[in-house]
């Protein structure tokens, strides 16, 4: 016989007002306002993703953003919808985009206490195709004596209080992690709100996937491992860290001969994802690492907002292994 529906729905919202209790008086609810803000830039992301082909926002808005990256039509609608919405809450104080050259501050009438460094829509080379890209965030609190400048951001990513991403594929997956733990919600578009679906996350210690674009293998000099590892790679961080976070496995973008640090971002794409691996951990007790192939990634200070490093993460075992004979390029 099938199993009843289950009744017991818990929302994104549910979840983070729970945890906020948790805390008691120490919470003040500002962190729970701006997730929501976050999770409703998600949905308006994910619907303009979905009605990308048939309202003409597929194909490039003919700038190039401050890594030299031609700018699509949705990457920079989605850094407005962001970049709006997170104003807006009134919770926030210096916003970081890969979008944009500089840090926003944001004017005294509507600031907070927030810090938030965003990809707004990372794998931007997958959008006409259709396949994964996905959202990607990392927060902060603002530093005690802050003069509220980029300085409150240019602090480790163990720093962050929360970090998470949206991944926009066959569905519409938010990832997020505010220091204890991972959880998984899914997008149901009938009550437009994400539910929780991969209740505390645990990255397995071992995994059978590697995840590295090939197509640089020529700059890139690492012995075979011997193992027989199957070969996926989407070219979406997003995509291709979630299913590491599912799965297990290893995920990585080293440097190489032409980019000595890499291509990953680290404010925004390199610190939020190894935030999630380390809190995917728990169980397996530190099951998995982030690190840039000599150290952890998440002690790095910034130097600058837009910084590079390269980025190995994944399965606890897996990254020791790549460790033992990684060196970096020259
Ligand atoms: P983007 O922010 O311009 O989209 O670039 C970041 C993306 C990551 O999602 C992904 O891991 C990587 O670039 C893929 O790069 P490549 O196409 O060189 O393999
Ligand atoms: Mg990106």
């Amino acid at each position: 016989m099938e199993a009843a529906p289950s009744s017991e729905i818990i929302t994104l919202t549910r979840h983070v007002l729970h945890d906020q209790m948790r805390l008691g008086a120490a919470a003040t609810g500002d962190l729970t306002l701006l997730l929501t803000a976050i999770q409703v830039t998600s949905k308006f992301i994910a619907t303009n993703v979905r009605k990308a082909r048939l309202i003409n926002l597929i194909g490039v808005a003919g700038d190039t953003n401050v890594s030299g990256d031609e700018q699509k039509k949705l990457d920079v609608l989605s850094n407005d919808i962001m970049v709006n919405s997170l104003r807006a809450s009134g919770r926030t104080a210096v916003l970081v985009s890969e979008e944009l050259e500089d840090a926003i501050i944001i004017e005294e009438k509507n600031r907070g206490r927030y810090c938030v460094v965003f990809d707004p829509l990372d794998g931007s080379s997958n959008i006409d195709a259709g396949v994964n890209i996905g959202t990607i965030f990392g927060i902060y609190k603002v530093l005690s004596d802050s003069k509220c400048s980029v300085e409150d951001v240019l602090r480790p990513g163990s720093e962050m209080v929360a970090a998470g991403y949206t991944m926009y594929g066959s569905s519409a997956n938010l990832v997020l992690s505010t220091g204890s733990g991972v959880n998984g919600y899914t997008l149901d578009a009938a009550l437009g709100e994400f539910i929780l679906t991969h209740p505390d996350i645990q990255i397995p210690p071992r995994g059978k996937i590697y995840s590295f674009n090939e197509g640089n293998s020529i700059s890139i000099k690492y012995p075979a491992s011997g193992k027989p590892y199957s070969a996926r790679y989407i070219g979406s961080m997003v995509a291709d860290v979630h299913r590491t976070l599912l799965y297990g496995g290893i995920f990585g973008y080293p440097d190489d001969k032409k980019s000595k640090s890499g291509k990953l971002r680290l404010l925004y794409e390199a610190f939020p994802m190894a935030f999630l691996t380390e809190q995917a951990s728990s169980t397996f007790k530190a099951g998995g690492i982030a690190t840039t192939g000599t150290k952890r990634i998440l002690d790095i200070v910034p130097k600058s907002i837009h910084e590079r490093c390269s980025v190995f993460l994944g399965s606890k075992e897996d990254v020791q292994d790549l460790m033992k004979f990684y060196t970096p390029a020259k």
